[in-house]
């Protein structure tokens, strides 16, 4: 079990993850659909995943969102500096109703975030759904991650979100797969 505590001005976060650990979630937030969102993610993922956040939500979630994907992505790199060789791609593709979402993952040291989502609503809840790019972000830059996430298409952008929060649970779990004795997930070069 990784175990993270990071405190600044604008937010404190507490955050356990254990990729192995199967799917054990308990988030508090204080944005309940932030909440929604990871609990998907990791519920679907299978992995263990606890965050008590808190911070000044009431200015702009913005800050504890991109807070917490740099914290995810810290206990990302952990795992992967753990582990030694994980199995370093992930892909998944999952629907839900009108919406289909997909995300591809490599475990490289090279951040770089593609996200192609045309969101038809804004918002749910006092959640904007721009702050999904923002959380995607701070997760590549922190936890060395090439992530790809594609939303395909829908017509409810709460659907969207959430089929693409699933997709990135199951190719998180995919990718930080430990590769075991066999060299075939690490790299060419040798080294990742
Ligand atoms: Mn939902």
């Amino acid at each position: 079990m990784i175990s993270i505590n990071r405190e600044t001005k604008e937010t404190s976060i507490h955050l356990e993850l254990d990729m192995l650990g199967g799917p054990e979630v308990s988030l508090d937030t204080g944005l309940p659909f932030f909440d929604h969102m990871l609990n998907a993610m990791a519920f679907h993922g299978g992995f263990t995943l606890k965050i008590q956040a808190k911070g000044d939500i009431e200015v702009d979630p913005h800050h504890l969102i991109e807070d917490t994907g740099l914290v995810l992505g810290d206990a990302l790199m952990q795992c992967f500096e753990e582990t030694g060789a994980v199995s370093r791609y992930g892909h998944s593709v999952i629907p839900m109703d009108d919406a289909l979402s997909e995300v591809t993952i490599d475990v490289c040291r090279r951040p770089y975030l593609v996200l192609q989502a045309d969101w038809p609503q804004m918002s749910a809840g006092n959640f904007d759904f721009f702050l999904v790019k923002e959380f995607l972000q701070a997760l590549a830059n922190r936890g060395g991650l090439n992530i790809h996430a594609i939303c395909r298409y829908g017509e409810n952008s709460h659907h969207m979100a959430e089929a693409l929060f699933k997709a990135l649970g199951r190719a998180l779990f995919q990718a930080f797969k430990p590769a075991g004795s066999s060299s075939s997930g690490m790299s060419t070069k040798g080294m990742i």
